[in-house]
C-alpha cells in the first residue's frame, strides 16, 4: 500500500510492519488449541480472521513497535504486544459497526462482520478478540519479564476500557442524542477517552516493553496524546472530505447522525488548524530524542496521521 506525501523509509516501515502483524495474527488465529483450550470452533474462528486479518493501516502497531525501536528493541515480544493491541482495534471496529450501534454495512472495504456472518458471530468475535488481546499480552512469550507484562496488561486494560476507549463510546453515543450543541471541550475530552487511550498506549506500551526511562515515558505519553488527538481530528475531517472509495467505509454520516464531532464544534477549517497544531506539537514532543532514523519514522508518522486520507 502506498501513501501520498509519505518518505520511501516511511512506507517501507509502515508495510513491513503491517506485513509482520498479520502474518502474527495469522499464527495467533491458527486451528490449534493452545494448552488450557480445548478446541477451537471452526467457524467461529473464521469469523475472527476475518474480522482481524487483511486490512487496515495497522497504525497502533506501527507506533507500539516503532516506540520499541526508538530504544533499539524489537523481536516477536514487541510483535505480539503489537498484535494483542490491533485485536483489541479489530474488536472495537466489529462490536462499533452493529446494528445496535454505528449499523454499518461496510468497514475497511468490505462487509462488516455481522454482515459476512450474523449479529451474534459478530458479538461473540468482539468479545473472543478482547480476551484474546489480554492472553496474548500476558503470556510469557512476549516478555520473560513479569513486571513488565503485567504493567502492559494494566495499561492495556486501563486504555480499552471504562475510563478509556468504552468510556470515550457511551459518552459519544450520549452526545449524540443531545439537543444542545456539542462544546468542544467535551468532544475533545470524549476524543481523547475514544480514541487517543489506545494510540497513547501503543507508544506506551512500547516505552514499557524497551524499559524507558521516566523522563523518555512523559515525552512519549505527550506525543502519544498529541497524536491520538490529531487522529480523531483528521478522522472527523475526512468523514466530511473524503468519498466512500478511499475511506473504506461510509462517508458523510457523522452530521447525519449529530455525532459529537470536532468538525460540528469548531467548524471545519478550525478543526483543520487545530489538527495541524496537534501534529505539530506531537513532533516537537520528540525533540529531546537523538535527532536519528528511530525518532524521525515517529515525527513522520504525526504528519502520516494529520495527512491520511483513510
Ligand atoms: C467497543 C463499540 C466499541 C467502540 C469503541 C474506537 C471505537 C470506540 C470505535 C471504532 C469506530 C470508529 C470509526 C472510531 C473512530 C476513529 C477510528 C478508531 C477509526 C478507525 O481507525 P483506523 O483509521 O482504522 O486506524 P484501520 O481500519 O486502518 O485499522
Amino acid at each position: 500500500m502506498t501513501h501520498g506525501g509519505a518518505t520511501a523509509e516511511f512506507e517501507a516501515r509502515l508495510n513491513a510492519v503491517a506485513a509482520a502483524i498479520e502474518s502474527l495474527l495469522d499464527r495467533l488465529l491458527g486451528a490449534s488449541p493452545l494448552p488450557g483450550e480445548t478446541t477451537r470452533p471452526a467457524r467461529f474462528l473464521e469469523a475472527m480472521r476475518y474480522s482481524s486479518l487483511g486490512g487496515g493501516k495497522r497504525l497502533r502497531p506501527f507506533l507500539l513497535v516503532e516506540t520499541a525501536r526508538l530504544f533499539g528493541v524489537e523481536g516477536e515480544g514487541v510483535l505480539r504486544a503489537a498484535a494483542a493491541l490491533e485485536m483489541i482495534h479489530c474488536y472495537s471496529l466489529v462490536h462499533d459497526d452493529l446494528p445496535a450501534l454505528d449499523n454499518d454495512d461496510l468497514r475497511r472495504g468490505r462487509p462488516t462482520t455481522h454482515k459476512a456472518f450474523d449479529e451474534a458471530t459478530a458479538i461473540l468475535v468482539g468479545d473472543g478478540l478482547l480476551t484474546y488481546a489480554f492472553d496474548v499480552t500476558a503470556d510469557p512469550a512476549t516478555h520473560a519479564d513479569p513486571t513488565i507484562r503485567a504493567d502492559l496488561v494494566l495499561s492495556l486494560a486501563r486504555a480499552a476500557g471504562l475510563g478509556g476507549m468504552i468510556g470515550g463510546q457511551v459518552l459519544d453515543l450520549e452526545a449524540e442524542h443531545a439537543r444542545e450543541p456539542h462544546r468542544p471541550e467535551a468532544v475533545i475530552e470524549l476524543q481523547a477517552m475514544k480514541t487517543g487511550a489506545l494510540l497513547h498506549y501503543a507508544v506506551m506500551a512500547g516505552a514499557i516493553i524497551a524499559g524507558a526511562s521516566a523522563e523518555a515515558k512523559a515525552a512519549l505519553s505527550e506525543y502519544g496524546l498529541a497524536l491520538g488527538a490529531a487522529f480523531q481530528v483528521a478522522d472527523d475531517i475526512l468523514d466530511v472530505e473524503a468519498d466512500e472509495a478511499a475511506l473504506g467505509k461510509r462517508a458523510g454520516k457523522d452530521a447525519e447522525r449529530n455525532k459529537a464531532t470536532l468538525v460540528a464544534a469548531l467548524g471545519l477549517e478550525a478543526a483543520r488548524e487545530r489538527r495541524d497544531r496537534l501534529a505539530a506539537a506531537a513532533i516537537a514532543a520528540l525533540d529531546g530524542f537523538p535527532q536519528g532514523a528511530g525518532a524521525s519514522i515517529l515525527k513522520e508518522t504525526a504528519r502520516f496521521v494529520a495527512a491520511r486520507k483513510n
